[in-house]
């Protein structure tokens, strides 16, 4: 096992203390568009609040480990950088809202609460994603920038953010997924859609942390490639936690893989295999921040911890 420096950060809440508190307040402001009405203003709201702000982290720890990168205003700098966070997650409540539907997954339960459409009814969970959707795009497009680097970079995010979470990216992952298009078997067709379903996002909230910081090329490497074996690393302990941990603890519906018969890493590689095989992305994803040095530490230290979560 790769060993991560041990920091005052010990616990997931420690380490993304911060970042989720910063993503919180940002969501309060950026969340909802003007001109919204209210009704689906306070339907947005409530499917936005709870989650553990994993992505968005991502962005902002990403951001943090490239440093200042080439120079531009260090204002609009660290703003594109909290935008790109929030957009980030509106993308991934989007995709919460609409997997819930009873067109896709249906469940009942999201985030320790009723899913958008037992709330709200479905029409009104189908339109709460569209806008979620289109916000992050908006709140993008509309940082307001006096220099032609923030303005160029801004171009690059929204690029970014549609390519992982469009037709060919979680999208993909999400009809693969869900029978609707052909997929290899066995543990390719496994890969494809986890690649596509959950690390395209995961991969784009390092990218996109990497791009609004200003990296050069060989950190968005490096960058990327962790967030390539994180993104599969955390669906196999979300595979995992699905089959051992309680309806309290994950604040979803617990079980659903294995009485629908899905396929997953636990059941094509089975607990020890998967196990094994997690611990190995994990070493991978962490070793492959080494370019960053000592300022890859604190997202060294996320993919240990997640691959040590319960809930
Ligand atoms: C509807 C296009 C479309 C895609 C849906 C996100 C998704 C794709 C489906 C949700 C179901 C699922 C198990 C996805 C795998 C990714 C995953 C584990 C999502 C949950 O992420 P967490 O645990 O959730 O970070 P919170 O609520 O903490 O943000």
């Amino acid at each position: 096992m790769t060993m991560v420096e041990k920091t005052e950060s010990e616990t997931l809440a420690d380490l993304l203390g911060s970042c989720v508190a910063q993503v919180e307040a940002d969501l309060a402001i950026w969340g909802v568009a003007p001109g919204t009405p209210a009704e689906l203003g306070e339907a947005m709201e409530y499917c936005l609040a709870g989650g553990k702000r994993l992505r968005p982290a991502i962005t902002l720890l990403s951001a943090e480990a490239i440093g200042s990168g080439q120079t531009t205003p260090k204002g609009e700098q660290e703003e594109l950088i909290r935008r790109a966070a929030v957009a980030v997650e509106l993308v991934h409540v989007y995709s919460l809202v609409h997997d819930d539907l009873p067109a896709m997954d249906d469940d009942d339960l999201r985030r320790g609460r009723p899913t958008a459409h037992v709330k709200y009814g479905q029409a009104m969970a189908v339109l709460v994603g569209d806008a979620l959707l289109t916000r992050a795009f908006g709140l993008l497009a509309n940082h307001c920038t006096k220099g032609k680097i923030t303005a160029a970079r801004i171009v690059q995010l929204v690029a970014e953010l549609a390519s992982a979470a469009g037709s060919g990216g979680m999208v993909a992952g999400q009809v693969a997924d869900m029978g609707l298009c052909g997929v290899p078997p066995g543990a390719e067709g496994l890969r494809y859609i986890h690649v596509h379903k959950t690390g395209a996002m995961l991969r784009a909230a390092a990218r996109m942390g990497a791009i609004a910081g200003g990296a050069c090329e060989k950190h968005l490497q490096a960058v990327t490639a962790y967030a390539d074996n994180l993104g599969l690393a955390f669906q196999l302990f979300d595979d995992l936690l699905d089959a051992t941990s309680s309806v309290g603890e994950l604040g979803k519906t617990p079980g659903k893989d294995a009485q629908s018969g899905k396929r997953t890493y636990l059941s094509e590689l089975g607990r020890n295999g998967a196990t094994e095989f997690g611990g190995r992305l994990t070493d991978a994803a962490i070793n492959a921040l080494d370019p960053l040095a000592e300022r890859g530490k604190k997202l060294k230290l996320l993919a240990r911890l997640l691959s040590q979560r319960t809930c």
